[in-house]
């Protein structure tokens, strides 16, 4: 069977998985927010990635299943968690610019928040700066009604599209996720230094937060807290685990 037939059976068939990774407030060094990211095990035990999968979803726009799959499962994991005791944490779904497409995405989530019982505040949207600019006035409209309905949205991959800060500035978004690709250099490259201390600054005079991606070693994470960066995810606290690890890590760190 070829992947897209393949994918069109994975929902019934039960192979979807969604893993979480940690997000850290710096201020406080505990779990504040996890990113779901999904995983696909084939009934033959084969891991296929989501870099892999995904693209072949947009393209015949099975992610429109599968995108709502993610949420559903999200908001009822974040549910588990709440009722657990665990301390607060709002869950990050990825969205691609097919299921923004879309004009009810709004209604879809609210009623996947309602079927949940999850309060709107704990569910953030991700989209990439690429989706968000490919129709702007429509994402904007998009953004306005969830941010009614009090879901925070998060332009993932920022730095690595051509939008600018003052551009962002129309959009009522609420967080900015630095690309890891401006994390890799920050400890020995001056100018990438300098250029995430710019956009922190940038970001929080338009009041937005900022997380910083990719981080993997301590002394980025250190560094990156002095710079003022508001929030902290990567293999250096942990790579996405399935739901019982992440339990597990919030308990640890906690
Ligand atoms: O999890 P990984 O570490 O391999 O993720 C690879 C890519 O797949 C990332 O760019 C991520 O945004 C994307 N991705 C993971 N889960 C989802 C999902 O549920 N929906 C969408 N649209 N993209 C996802
Ligand atoms: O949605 P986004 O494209 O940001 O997806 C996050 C991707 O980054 C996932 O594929 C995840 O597994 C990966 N990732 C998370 N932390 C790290 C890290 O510290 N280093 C690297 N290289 N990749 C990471
Ligand atoms: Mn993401
Ligand atoms: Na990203």
């Amino acid at each position: 069977m070829d992947i897209e037939s393949s994918l069109r059976t994975a929902i019934e068939r039960d192979e979807f998985e969604l893993y979480y990774q940690p997000i850290l407030s710096s201020e406080t060094d505990r779990v504040i927010g996890a990113e779901a990211l999904i995983r696909w095990r084939k009934s033959d035990g084969g891991m296929i990635s989501p870099g892999e999968f995904i693209p072949i979803a947009e393209e015949t726009g099975l992610i429109l299943p599968i995108g709502e799959w993610a949420l559903r499962t999200a908001c009822r994991q974040a549910v588990v968690w709440r009722d657990m005791g665990l301390p607060e944490i709002t869950v990050a779904v990825n969205i691609s610019a097919r299921q923004l497409q879309r004009q009810d995405l709004a209604h879809v989530t609210q009623a996947l928040l309602e079927e949940a019982g999850l309060e709107a505040r704990l569910l953030k949207i991700e989209l990439t700066e690429s989706a968000v600019m490919a129709d702007v006035d429509h994402a904007i409209a998009i953004f306005k009604d969830l941010e009614r309905m009090n879901i925070k949205i998060s332009v993932d991959d920022f730095g690595t599209g051509y939008s600018s800060l003052a551009y962002l500035k129309r959009f009522p978004i609420h967080t900015l996720k630095i690309d890891r690709s401006f994390i890799n250099g920050i400890l020995d490259n001056e100018d990438d230094r300098a250029i995430i201390g710019s956009i922190i600054a940038m970001a929080h005079s338009l009041n937005l937060r900022l997380v910083a991606e990719g981080v993997e070693t301590e002394a980025q994470y250190e560094l990156l807290g002095k710079l003022g960066c508001d929030e902290i995810q990567g293999y250096y606290c942990s790579p996405p685990v399935p739901a019982a690890d992440f339990v597990a890590y919030v308990q640890k760190n906690h």
